[in-house]
């Protein structure tokens, strides 16, 4: 009987048809695409009460990786909140804040009260709109951001000729004078205090009608049509020998405006959805039929009933709403998404809409692997490469961050809680985040298996980070090794031994035994490196089965704190695991389960926990978190996280926690369907991508899987689990894909 059992999965499973070459992306379409809109009946309003209203949360988002705007959808004077995701004050000393480059307005006097309103976000292909009805005329306004012109653009049309009489402003947010050119642009040139220099500028291409400039506005009358073109940008760069400021943005901008200029709108917006759809039709995923009556709701009404009853085709949506995000927030060249992604409306929005490293730049890119946009992460490894030389400098002057010895920091650096552009980080020391960096840069091999970027890129700063634990660790009377005087975010005392900071530096040093394999070399350090790593003083069980969160038994069963910092180990760690610590893993569930959805609980503790709860395999939980995001206070109307003010990290992160709840690969297996919740009957999912160069397409029926096919991108050879069946696929090679039938 035993052996049977044994032989039973090898017997059972599995019919595995080699299906050949796998689809490259640009094959894919995106199947359903009409349910990936968000709409409203009404413009999007100030949301708050002055002097804290804010466009954040119920406007429009569009962005290509670098510049991005906000759109209200006001049809008498709509406003665009223009952003570039490097408009920052500060510098090496100073945290600064990200700021808001101008707001736009068009005025259409006249167009005060309209029918027939309706504004969207098409995610399928980036573009928003705005149509109503006025006196018998149909007016529509299209609005995308895009990557190769590297322009915001808006289409205006009508049903009629020569509708458009109005005028255009540039309100530039620090009270830069707009200047007038050639008729029909208006530019907006500024320096910021730090001597950041910065540019925007509109043009107005007009058909049929006039457009000439008056003092610092545009004037259009009787046009058919408009489309306006719009640049901005500053001049920093990623040299820290150059103080991060290069040549003056303005000529750049002309050069992207008369290339724009002289191409058909039409071909514009194909260019701009074709680069588009590049990222986001990799994945596609269908998690069942909402109701006729969830469908027909606007977004705004939609989203409170789908915290209480499940709406699938919302959920999906909430997915690519994270994948659009990320594409229109973190595009290779430009800087990371920060705590707003790219958008903001304030100069001095909440925590300087920064870099937060103690959990929210981590989560704004664990969706970039699984869900295939790895070319999203390149921004955040650019800032911190670029960021390096004054960090050590930091590092190496900081009494605090001495060694146990009493030696200053003389290998790698650590940061603060949060940081800006410029190489300065602040508050707290987040010792830490250091390790959790690597965590990332790791992780861009480990799916993608690119071993030249592993040596150049990701590898030195591991060793390097290594190397700054290996001077700082203390060794307790009994030879093991603690971090001294760290803390759990933003929880308890300082101390040594927290776990979140023990976790952390074991998947570093973990990560780093595996990156020296890969690469085959640094064998002795590595070998030093592993008998580290398991000296670290390791997760324990406490008094009430829970894992504690520090060395000492000390964690509160009523304590609803909204960080999960001691289940780094879970997720997105890989130290504590169903199958291979199935005891911690089940005193993880204790701790997840007290800490709760109530209490001190925000947007982005909600993405953290489903993706906890899909590791622990608990599909329910893991639903049940996910939809308490849709409840008021958990996000906004556009569906940003509300923590609350506004931040996107929780967009970001359920992203990556749906994929988690669908697709697992930490353990050295693609593991399908661990925590497929009863609501998601049937479904499909194309494109997710699996640690080892693979990637997954998978139907599921009556909440089984039908099948799965597994396309090998980059990889060797790949166990696949379903339950508690496997099948080594031995001889999948690259480029080919298999089907598997459990
Ligand atoms: C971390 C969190 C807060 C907030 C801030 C931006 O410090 O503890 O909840 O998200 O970042």
């Amino acid at each position: 009987m035993k052996n049977f059992k044994l032989l039973l999965p090898v017997l059972i499973c599995l019919m595995a048809f080699n299906t050949g070459r796998s689809q490259t992306p640009s094959e894919r379409t995106v199947a359903d695409a009409t349910n990936l809109t968000l709409w409203y009946q009404e413009p999007a309003k100030l949301a708050g009460k002055f002097p804290d209203a804010t466009a954040m949360n119920e406007t429009l988002a569009i962005g290509n990786g670098r510049i991005g705007s906000l759109i209200f959808g006001e049809t008498a004077r709509e406003r665009l909140v223009l952003n570039d995701v490097s408009l920052w004050t500060g510098d090496e000393k100073v945290e600064g804040s990200y700021q808001t480059l101008a707001s736009i307005f068009i005025n259409l006097p006249g167009h005060e009260t309209v029918n027939n309103y309706r504004r969207d976000l098409y995610l399928a292909e980036a573009t928003a709109h705005v149509n109503y009805t006025l006196n018998g005329t149909s007016y529509s306004r299209e609005y995308f951001a895009s990557n190769p012109a590297q322009l915001i653009i808006v289409h205006l049309t009508a049903s009629k000729p020569g509708a458009y009489t109005g005028s255009m402003e540039l309100n530039d947010m620090h009270g830069a004078k707009t200047i007038s050119n050639q008729g029909n642009e208006l530019i907006a040139t500024g320096v910021l205090n730090n001597g950041l220099q910065y540019e925007s500028h509109i043009k107005i291409l007009n058909a049929g009608g006039s457009v000439k400039t008056e003092s610092d506005k545009l004037i259009f009358s009787g046009c058919d049509s408009l489309t306006i073109l719009i640049a901005a940008g500053t001049n920093y760069i990623f040299d820290y020998e150059k103080k991060y400021m290069g040549a003056a943005p303005g000529p750049r901008l002309a050069r992207q405006i008369s290339a724009a200029s002289s191409k058909r709108y039409s071909s514009l917006k194909i260019e701009h959805i074709k680069d588009f759809q590049s990222l986001f039709n990799r994945v596609q995923l269908n998690l069942g039929q909402s109701s006729a009556q969830q469908k027909e709701k606007a977004t705004d009404l939609r989203k409170t009933d789908a915290a209480v009853t499940t709406d699938p085709e919302l959920e999906a949506l909430l997915f690519q709403y994270g994948r659009y995000l990320l594409i229109s927030s973190s595009r290779p060249g430009g800087l990371p998404a920060n705590l707003q992604g790219l958008w903001n409306d304030s100069n001095n929005a909440a925590w300087g809409s920064d870099y937060h490293d103690n959990i929210n730049v981590e989560m704004n890119y664990w969706p970039s692997e699984p869900a295939n946009m790895p070319e999203c992460s390149l921004p955040f490894f650019s800032l911190i490469k670029s960021q390096l030389v004054p960090w050590r400098k930091a590092t190496t002057t900081a009494e605090e961050l001495n060694t146990p010895t009493g030696q200053p920091t003389l290998r790698g650096f650590a940061l603060r809680t949060s940081h800006n552009i410029y190489g300065h980080s602040d508050w707290k020391w987040d010792k830490t985040a250091n390790a959790w960096y690597c965590q990332q840069l790791w992780e861009h091999y480990a799916f993608g298996q690119d071993k030249q970027y592993l040596k150049t890129t990701a590898y030195p700063i591991m060793k390097e980070i290594c190397e700054f634990w290996e001077d700082h660790l203390k060794s307790l009377p009994d030879g093991r090794l603690v971090v001294p005087d760290g803390w759990s975010p933003e929880h308890g005392p300082t101390e040594d031994g927290v776990s979140y900071n023990q976790q952390i530096v074991w998947d570093l040093f973990n990560n780093y035994v595996d990156a020296a394999a890969a690469l085959g070399i640094d064998r002795v350090y590595g070998i030093k490196i592993a008998a580290m790593r398991d000296k670290l003083v390791g997760p324990k069980i406490g008094k009430w089965g829970q894992l504690q969160e520090w060395m000492d038994d000390k964690d509160d069963p009523n304590d609803h704190h909204r960080h999960t910092s001691n289940l780094f180990a879970v997720f997105p760690g890989r130290q504590v695991s169903i199958a291979k610590t199935p005891a911690l893993a089940k005193a993880a569930k204790v701790s997840l389960d007290a800490r709760g959805p109530i209490g001190d609980v925000r947007e982005w503790s909600f993405a953290w926990r489903t993706a906890l709860y899909a590791r622990l395999h608990d599909a329910e939980d893991a639903h049940n978190m996910l939809k308490q995001f849709f409840k008021g206070r958990n996000s906004c109307l556009n569906l940003f996280g509300l923590h609350p003010p506004m931040q996107m990290d929780g967009n970001f992160g359920m992203t990556a926690a749906i994929a988690e709840m669908l697709m697992q690969s930490h353990e050295g297996e693609i593991n399908l369907l661990p925590a497929l919740p009863s609501d998601w009957e049937t479904g499909t999912v194309t494109g997710l991508r699996a640690r080892g160069g693979f990637e997954i397409d998978m139907s599921w029926k009556n909440n089984k899987l039908v099948s799965a096919t597994i396309h090998n991108v980059n990889g060797t050879v790949c166990k696949v689990r379903y339950g508690d069946k496997v099948v080594n696929l031995l001889a999948l090679k690259k480029g080919d894909s298999q089907k598997v039938i459990f």
